[in-house]
């Protein structure tokens, strides 16, 4: 019996607690200092190993994961950097309250801060991203081996569960021999039983914010706003019904469903429309809205109501009037039936004749171009997924394209990592999505999101995973030309970033699967093609980015005289 003989038992105690806690997916890296802890993963019957050169790559991957499941997933590195490789998506999973466990090998204290290789301090090493750190000991044979680390297992992934779900960060030292003998080794102590905990409801909001609450919804011009939330719910849309609101659900709300409107963000992007709909109290669940004309309307209403359950910043503008943190849901449930239906149904009928007219034109438009415009790829995109399918939908032009065509409908689920809206880790994260999804998993997201983690395509892509690529490729970021670094000398060197590279031969490289659509009215069936094929496979659109411009601005124009005419 060695020092990698108990490391592996106590690992091995560790991982079946892991399991009787519901986790099931685990990210591992190689590397040395690592092995009684990756051995361990290995040979649990109940985790599944998914090995990653990369650790970054990794981390987004289990974040795809838990995100997709509402569950952690682990990511098990080895010491050094490749324990900071995690930091983007620990970012990621804290502010956007993803549960995850980052399960980092260490040296043990002995050989810490003495310049022995491949060691960094690793303590605290999240920093104020992680709702958890401990710093376990070395393993030892000791009188409850085995309840110590299950209870720390179950703890670790009790605390990234709630109150507010996050990653939890476990830092375990292991002293060489790190490879085990094959020695069997008797811990001590009972494991731990089955302990599957759920999220944690935030406390309950006081009775003077639910009678604040209660005075704001009796308030005649209303709307609804929802942003990223983990559950939004059929109250919000009954509330709106009863009082005569109008609903404006982003698509990762989870609310962007018939009975609300489907080309909010565009309307809003109207100055006059804007203008002439200011709301009394506007009603913001979940996150902030992601469009620039979504966030000026909710700082310009008069009132504005903020409910989230996990307290995210929903308010940068610090606007908010009232802020209640509890799950909108069973809130909105609770003073629904208190409520009395709307005195008339003018303001409603206004926003719906104005979106059914916005509707109808943007529509009739996006049909008229042959050429690819990225409006029709999200709108289209969204259409034609069938129920029970999941869209995995990148930062920059992506997801606020989407928000701004895709059509209502059921039985389509689309996340983003809009925590902090990076743009790296997408691939990683779509993959990992795709374990727990009905495959394939679609994803939408510009060409340098593609590259930025094309590591992780060249790595994974023949590993199984299930997942669609569709990507307007636009060669850099088109993000930049509708902002103001557009006036700039250095728009392109410095901020579009044209890289002519060739996603067919990246394609190639990774064992992907590939196509090109030159023409809008290909998309669909190329979408089709691509899924009945199986495994990864990107679906590229290439795009021009001055005639987006263009076509943008098109848009905003038919939008304009389709509200002006109702
Ligand atoms: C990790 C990270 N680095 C940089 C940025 C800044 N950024 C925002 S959008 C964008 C360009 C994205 O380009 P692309 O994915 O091609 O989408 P497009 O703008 O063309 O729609 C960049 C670099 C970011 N959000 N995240
Ligand atoms: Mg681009």
């Amino acid at each position: 019996m060695n020092e990698g003989d108990v490391a592996l038992a106590c690992m091995r105690a560790f991982a079946g607690a892991l399991v009787r806690s519901g986790v099931g997916e685990v990210g591992l890296s190689p590397g040395s200092r690592s092995t009684p802890l990756a051995l361990a993963v290995a040979r649990e019957p109940g985790l599944h190993a998914h090995v990653h050169l990369d650790e970054r790559a990794s981390a987004f991957f289990a974040l795809g994961v838990a995100k997709a499941a509402g569950h952690p997933a682990a990511v098990v590195t080895t010491s050094g950097t490749a324990a900071a490789n995690l930091f983007p998506a620990v970012v990621e999973a804290s502010m956007a309250r993803v549960p995850l466990l980052l399960l980092t090998a260490d040296r043990p204290p002995e050989l810490r801060g003495v310049g022995a290789n491949q060691t960094i301090d690793q303590v605290e090493l999240f920093g104020p991203y992680v709702r958890w750190f401990v710093d376990a000991d070395v393993p030892t044979v000791s009188e409850d081996a085995l309840g110590a680390w299950g209870d720390l297992a179950r703890r670790a992934v009790a605390r990234s569960l709630g109150p507010t779900p996050g990653p939890v960060h476990v830092n375990l030292p292991f002293r060489e021999p790190l490879v085990p003998s094959g020695a069997e080794v008797a811990l001590g102590g009972a494991p731990p039983g089955r302990t599957i905990e759920g999220h944690q409801p935030p406390p309950a909001p006081t009775s003077a914010e639910i009678d604040m609450l209660r005075e704001m919804l009796s308030l005649e011009r209303g709307v609804i706003v929802a942003g990223s939330l983990r559950a939004a719910g059929r109250p919000a849309l009954d509330l709106g019904e009863r009082r005569g609101w109008p609903v404006l659900g982003e698509p990762t709300s989870g609310l962007r469903v018939p009975g609300t409107l489907s080309t909010g963000s565009l309307m809003l992007g109207d100055p006059k429309f804007a203008k002439d709909h200011v709301p009394q109290v506007l009603l913001q669940l979940g996150a902030a809205p992601t469009s620039r004309a979504g966030l000026g309307f909710a700082g310009g209403a008069e009132r504005l109501v903020i409910v989230d359950p996990d307290g995210l910043v929903g308010d940068p503008a610090g606007h908010a009037d009232l802020r209640i943190e509890a799950d909108p849901a069973s809130l909105l449930e609770t003073v629904l039936s208190d409520l009395r239906p709307a005195s008339s149904t003018s303001w409603f009928d206004g926003w719906r004749r104005a979106d059914d007219a916005a509707r109808r034109a943007v529509d009739v438009v996006l049909e008229m171009w042959d050429e690819p415009y990225e409006g029709r790829i999200a709108r289209d995109l969204a259409a034609c997924l069938r129920d029970g399918a999941t869209l995995v939908v990148g930062s920059s032009m992506p997801v606020r394209d989407l928000d701004a065509y895709m059509a209502p409908r059921n039985g389509l689920r689309v996340l983003a990592n809009r925590g902090a809206s990076g743009i790296d880790g997408f691939v990683s994260t779509v993959l990992g999505v795709s374990v727990v999804a009905v495959p394939p998993t679609f994803a939408l997201c510009g060409d340098l999101t593609l590259l930025h983690d094309a590591g992780s395509l060249l790595w994974s892509a023949q590993r199984g995973y299930d997942a669609v690529f569709v990507v307007p490729n636009n060669d850099g970021g088109g993000i930049f030309d509708l902002l103001g670094q557009r006036a700039l000398p250095e728009l392109d060197t410095l901020f579009v970033t044209p890289h002519g590279l060739d996603l067919a031969r990246l394609a190639d490289a990774s064992g992907a699967g590939y196509e090109r659509v030159e023409r809008a009215d290909d998309l669909v069936a190329a979408i089709e093609r691509a899924a009945a094929a199986g495994g990864v496979r990107i679906v590229e659109v290439p795009i021009d980015r001055e005639r987006s411009i263009a076509r943008r601005a098109e848009v905003a124009a038919v939008v304009a005289s389709a509200l002006g005419r109702t």
